[in-house]
């Protein structure tokens, strides 16, 4: 109870953040950033936002939350667009929203307000989604993605999604689960699974994205299969937004 007061006053001091981590193709070059919540609750440290996310969808604050972090995201874009840092940004939404009736129109709604082409959003959607075989869903997806808004499965390989389904959803791009990436060089059996999903991404005409690299070893075998962008610490953490300008401006 006092985590949900805290977190509701939390949106409205803009005490919640959003930070920004780099996914960069394998010459160097940025191909997005996905934004990620951060809250330093006072006197308590970091919240994890699988804390505070799960409890915004169990007391009905996920609406507000998800707005919060739109907004942000694209107004963090309209900045970065006004200073000639073209790039693309990629916001997480949970399953919940997307069933959410009005939501494609809301998200719309920031990009116009902020002047924001929709190619330069891209909604992470988890892979959980696609379990739950639903009409809605798949409507506003492809409402989005007619309209321009980027489409990316987010922890793939983790949801068993049928090969229909992933044909038939409106996404451009798939990102392994780092659970996979992160113990390929170890295990062969992720390593397997990395490699047929970039097969697989690739056969479907979609791009891949690598999360989670934290060595040298497991960019280079990513490099070797053609992933096409990884994500990670050994690039960099997610940076709150001055520090990811910075980074933008030395990396474009
Ligand atoms: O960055 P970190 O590992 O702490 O994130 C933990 C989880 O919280 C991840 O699953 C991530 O997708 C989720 N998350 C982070 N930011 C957002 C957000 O803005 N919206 C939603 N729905 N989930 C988020
Ligand atoms: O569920 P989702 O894939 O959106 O979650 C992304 C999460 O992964 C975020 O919490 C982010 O902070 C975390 N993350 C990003 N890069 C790395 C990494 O290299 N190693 C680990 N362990 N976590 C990472
Ligand atoms: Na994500
Ligand atoms: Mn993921």
């Amino acid at each position: 109870i006092g985590l949900l007061g805290d977190l509701r006053r939390a949106l409205e001091t803009r005490e919640v953040q959003l930070h920004y981590q780099p996914k960069v193709a394998f010459d160097g070059r940025v191909v997005g950033l996905e934004a990620l919540l951060r809250w330093e609750r006072p006197g308590q440290g970091r919240v994890s936002p699988d804390e505070f996310v799960g409890l915004a969808e169990s007391s009905g604050l996920m609406p507000r939350l998800t707005d919060y972090v739109l907004e942000s995201a694209v107004g963090q874009l309209a900045l970065w667009r006004g200073q000639g840092l073209q790039v693309q940004v990629a916001v997480n939404v949970s399953p919940r929203d997307v069933l959410n009736p009005g939501f494609a129109q809301r998200v719309a709604g920031h990009l116009v307000r902020h002047g924001v082409p929709a190619h330069a959003l891209q909604l992470e959607i988890t892979e959980r989604l696609l379990l739950d075989d639903s009409r809605l869903a798949a409507e506003t997806l492809a409402e989005l993605r007619e309209y321009g808004v980027g489409m990316s499965l987010d922890d793939f390989g983790t949801g068993y999604s049928s090969l229909v389904r992933l044909r038939s959803l409106p996404v451009g791009e798939l990102k392994i689960d780092r659970s996979f990436v992160s113990r390929m060089v170890a295990d062969d059996h992720d390593a397997a699974v990395v490699r047929c999903s970039v097969e697989l991404a690739h056969s479907l005409g979609l791009t891949v994205v690598a999360e989670g690299v934290e060595d040298d070893e497991t960019w280079e075998r990513l490099h070797s299969m053609g992933v096409d962008a990884v994500q990670g610490w050994l690039v960099s953490a997610a940076l709150p937004a001055e520090q990811a300008t910075a980074w933008l401006r030395v990396h474009r």
